[in-house]
């Protein structure tokens, strides 16, 4: 057996917070008068807090001040924090926490390696912070996914190189970042959307242990 570094993006793969994001920009979209559906929120996936307000701006061809862009990231953030305030284990999206207990019993390295600024008090609330032999969020990187950083960083706080690093990611970005860091991307959701990862899955309850060992032998 083999120690590879197993490294989870947070939103949409650990927890889905995506739709508390979502319900936090949509607010933002509707003072403004933009249209802002789910498709579109598929844009803003493992996208920093600051270009995803961007998006949303150029989606509704509106220029702002860096005032009042300043002003929305502050109100956004503050409506999304109201919706995770309350979260719990019950969060965990289903089969994450089997494959995390299976990689601990197999002593394999875990790392967060997330683009979110609010990733620890989220892991802290669901219960899973001591899963986590490295975590690496938004405050800790200057590039955004898909420039591979987040990874890079995280695989190397747990002392593996990039080509034995496996990514669990939801966002095309992410799963982007994992291949140009040269490591295995595994796409979690659409496969429409995510064909670029090695390996898709739907969810975790799609991945067997046994899939898992394999990439361990
Ligand atoms: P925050 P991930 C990303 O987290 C989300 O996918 C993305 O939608 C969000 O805008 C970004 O975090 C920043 O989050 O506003 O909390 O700093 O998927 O990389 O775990
Ligand atoms: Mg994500």
């Amino acid at each position: 057996m083999t120690t590879k570094a197993f490294i989870f993006d947070l939103d949409g793969v650990i927890v889905d917070t995506a739709k508390y994001h979502f319900l936090a920009w949509q607010k933002i979209a509707n003072e403004l008068h933009i249209e802002f559906t789910h498709e579109h929120n598929e844009l803003l996936k493992g996208v920093s807090r600051v270009r995803s307000l961007d998006i949303i701006l150029e989606l509704g061809q509106v220029t702002a001040s860096q005032e009042d862009k300043d002003r929305w990231l502050l109100q956004k953030n503050e409506d999304y924090l109201s919706y995770v305030v309350d979260m719990d284990e019950s969060e965990i999206l289903p089969g994450v926490f089997r494959i995390l207990q299976f990689l601990k019993e197999n002593n394999q390295p875990i790392a967060l390696g997330s683009a979110s600024k609010n990733a620890r008090p989220i892991l802290e609330k669901t219960g899973l912070l001591p899963y986590f032999d490295a975590v690496v969020d938004g405050n800790d990187v200057t590039n955004a996914k898909p420039d591979p950083e987040v990874f890079l960083m995280a695989a190397k706080l747990l002392n593996i190189s990039p080509e034995n690093s496996i990514v669990f990611e939801d966002s095309v970005a992410g799963v982007q970042a994992a291949n140009i860091g040269n490591m295995t991307s595994i796409g979690i959701g659409e496969a429409s959307m995510l064909h670029e990862a090695k390996y898709i899955f739907k969810d975790f309850t799609e991945i067997d242990t046994a899939f898992i060992a394999a990439l361990i032998q």
